[in-house]
């Protein structure tokens, strides 16, 4: 894909995972910092791109504005399809690709955040949850990366980018079963082993 993305980032913020993505795709891109200390995040110039006041916030070379991780992970996945980080569209792979990707913010993030930040003790209904309990989303994770070394079965896609990517920093704050889980380690460790994945630690 012609053209260069521009970035708004934070090294500590998803926006890292955009960039390890933008770097395993090859694309031409810019950083431009954003100091949440200074508040940077909630000028009226960023609020107008991203009302939100969020990171990753990305603008594509023809100037559309993309939120959302998983969002931008499957874009930028069909943007260049010559990196081969989607399966073929409407096929079962596809379907598989999408389940997982989505999986990450959808329950893992939210449960993971809820299990470590939550002081009140009460348990909330699993059924009134979209992810019902962490344990169950930590099972059902284990059960999927015990099985193949990538979600949709042999090979590195944007999904396993997103979740991986999820895992390894949540594994960094302490997030419960994590290191106790030797499928869950090792998903973490093969694809932090990925060289785009330490390009996109390189200071900015
Ligand atoms: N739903 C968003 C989450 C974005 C998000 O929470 N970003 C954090 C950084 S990791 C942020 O920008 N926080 C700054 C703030 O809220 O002031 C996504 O998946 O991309």
């Amino acid at each position: 894909m012609q053209g260069r993305f521009k970035l708004y980032f934070h090294p500590q913020s998803r926006a890292a995972v955009v960039r390890w993505m933008l770097e395993e795709v090859g694309a031409d891109y810019e950083l431009v910092p954003v100091d949440f200390e200074k508040g940077e995040n909630r000028s009226p110039e960023f609020l107008a791109l991203n009302p939100m006041g969020k990171l990753p916030t990305l603008v594509l070379p023809d100037g559309t504005v993309m939120t959302e991780v998983a969002a931008i992970l499957a874009h930028l996945a069909d943007c260049f399809p010559e990196a081969g980080l989607a399966p073929a569209i409407a096929t079962p792979e596809r379907a598989t690709y999408y389940r997982w990707l989505f999986f990450a913010p959808s329950c893992l993030e939210p449960a993971a955040v809820d299990a470590m930040m939550r002081k009140d003790s009460a348990p909330l209904p699993k059924r009134a949850l979209g992810w019902g309990s962490y344990d169950d989303v930590i099972d059902t994770l284990e059960g999927r990366l015990a099985a193949a070394p990538y979600v949709t079965g042999t090979r590195f896609t944007a999904a396993d980018l997103g979740l991986g990517a999820t895992l390894w920093w949540l594994s960094m704050f302490g997030a419960p079963r994590l290191q106790e889980s030797a499928a869950i380690k090792g998903f973490v460790e093969r694809v932090t082993g990925r060289e785009a994945f330490l390009r996109h630690r390189q200071p900015a």
